[in-house]
């Protein structure tokens, strides 16, 4: 479960949050498969909730009614479709799953059409009820909900956040669950991100992976797996540990964005940043998926904090920090991709954290739109179209295999590394300038620095940078460039 099912050189995965179906398909042909990236992850395509108090927030998806295919993104026409042209140009598309709990939501219909009743435990589109979630017997709380995330028997028996919590260990539910997931893989998915998965026992997700089938052999070999990663947010001090999960997949690192954010904001010297990996309590790299920010923790909230974690609105270190993640061997990336919203931070809190995607009056998601510049217009950030992190995908692609060597800092904020002798990033975030001759252990050549431009047909629409027949070459960052690092790579030789 811990192989993403990439086409041949392909290493990243983005997050195209609250993207439309018919949107992410016409991306992976247009943007995606050409930039070389591996997959998308999705928002949750099971029928969720329609909320009116707050008005549609993002997070209602993250409260199922049903598994079947509708949602805010799209039906399930859109969704097939959209799977099929992305694996038809090489793009791997990867499904959130929200199956710890249902609805919490009173009595109401969701986005399909299907009834529900939360309050009697009633989800007919499935069907749940009553039997299939867990009760007082197996949750000690007063309230029923999780109060003490130091006990690790309430935390996966008890409610999160109030949503009536599934009985996983009941071969009825795992089978619904696996159906699901089975429907997914038959449409050609290749993997799936398994929301709060710290939430369930592991035995009980072992169970229902246990019953999945191969991956669609329209696109891919016969008897591969789907790759599974869970969300587990384990920063330490709780007796859930994300290693728990490592066994059946891949586990989120939070440690990571918590990291590279406190260095890239100059709270950590980036000198240190020369041993970053396992030995700073981190999973194994084989074992982790890493990114900068995510939906929630961009909002300030689920792992992290605001004062820490970098999001695109600090576009510079948000740039620096995506580059390193980028050009550092540590983990599976993924990058992000957000709508614009409002902040309203009063106390260190976002109180515009449920703003929904971009919309349009009727409250349907408005579309992607592309600028002539190939940023996104409506609302749309599209971190991933952004030069400084869009073309070091192909930098890691290019790199794949290599380790870290000739790490170079300046014993304070400046710093430059290669990858073997494909790839070499330097990074200035210090008060000063970066004028130093460097060993990149590239060959000799001419090289596109694809931080600055872009390389097009053989040239460079950026600086380009000389390497000498001893692989140095003179780099000099100024500390006040909008962009204080550079990024050569063999792909982009001129
Ligand atoms: C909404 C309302 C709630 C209401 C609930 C039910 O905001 O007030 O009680 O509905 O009516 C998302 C949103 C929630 C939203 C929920 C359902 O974030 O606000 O609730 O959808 O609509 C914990 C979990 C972790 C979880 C984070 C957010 O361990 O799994 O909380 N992350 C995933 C998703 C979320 C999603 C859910 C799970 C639920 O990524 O987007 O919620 O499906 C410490 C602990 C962490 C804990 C964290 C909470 O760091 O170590 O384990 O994370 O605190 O901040
Ligand atoms: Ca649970």
């Amino acid at each position: 479960f811990h192989d993403p099912n990439c086409a041949p050189g392909r290493h990243v995965i983005v997050h195209l949050f609250e993207w439309k179906w018919s949107d992410i398909a016409a991306e992976c042909e247009r943007f995606l498969g050409p930039k070389g990236f591996c997959g998308v992850q999705l928002s949750p395509p099971s029928e969720h909730i329609v909320s009116t108090n707050p008005s549609h927030p993002w997070w209602q998806r993250y409260q199922p009614v049903s598994y079947q295919l509708n949602s805010r993104s799209g039906n399930r026409a859109a969704f097939a479709d959209m799977v099929s042209r992305c694996n038809n140009v090489g793009v791997r598309v990867y499904a959130d799953i929200v199956v710890n709990h249902m609805a919490a939501a009173g009595i109401g219909t969701g986005y399909g059409g299907s009834n529900y009743d939360s309050g009697s435990l009633s989800y007919p589109g499935v069907p749940f009820g009553p039997n299939d979630f867990n009760g007082p017997a197996e949750c000690s709380t007063s309230s029923g909900n999780i109060e003490n995330y130091g006990d690790a028997n309430q935390v996966r028996n008890c409610r999160l956040l109030g949503m009536p919590d599934l009985a996983l260990g009941k071969d009825y539910v795992r089978g619904k669950v696996a159906d699901y997931l089975n429907d997914l893989i038959g449409l050609g998915v290749a993997g799936f991100r398994i929301d709060a998965a710290k939430h369930m026992w592991p035995g009980d997700l072992a169970g229902i992976l246990g019953r999945l089938n191969n991956l669609n052999t329209q696109w891919f070999s016969s008897g591969k797996q789907p790759f599974v990663f869970h969300e587990v947010i384990d920063l330490g001090g709780e007796p859930i540990k994300g290693s728990e999960y490592k066994s059946m997949g891949r586990v989120t690192e939070f440690k990571y964005g918590k990291f590279l954010g406190k260095a890239f904001r100059g709270r950590d010297q980036l000198k240190w940043l020369e041993t970053f990996g396992q030995s700073w309590g981190m999973l194994h790299p084989f074992d982790a998926l890493v990114f900068i920010d995510n939906h929630d923790n961009q909002r300030g909230e689920g792992g992290g904090g605001m004062d820490t974690i970098v999001t695109f609105f600090e576009s510079r270190p948000y740039k620096m920090a995506s580059a390193f993640m980028l050009a550092h061997p540590y983990g599976l990336p993924r990058v992000m991709s957000s709508y614009h919203w409002d902040r309203h931070i009063v106390g260190g809190e976002d109180h515009n954290y449920w703003i929904g995607p971009p919309h349009n009056e009727d409250w349907s998601t408005k579309d992607v739109i592309m600028n002539a510049d190939g940023t996104c217009g409506n609302g749309w950030v599209c971190e991933h179209r952004w030069r400084q992190i869009a073309n070091m995908v192909a930098f890691r692609n290019a790199c794949d295999g290599e380790e870290i060597s000739n790490w170079w800092d300046n014993g304070n904020n400046q710093i430059a590394f290669s990858r073997g002798n494909k790839g070499f990033i330097a990074i200035n975030n210090d008060g000063n300038g970066l004028d130093a001759t460097l060993q990149t252990g590239l060959p000799a050549g001419l090289y596109c620095d694809v931080i600055s431009g872009d390389f097009v047909n053989g040239g460079c629409s950026g600086h380009t940078i000389s390497v000498d027949g001893s692989g140095r070459a003179h780099i000099s960052i100024s500390n006040s460039a909008e962009d204080p690092f550079i990024a050569i790579h063999v792909g982009a030789k001129i």
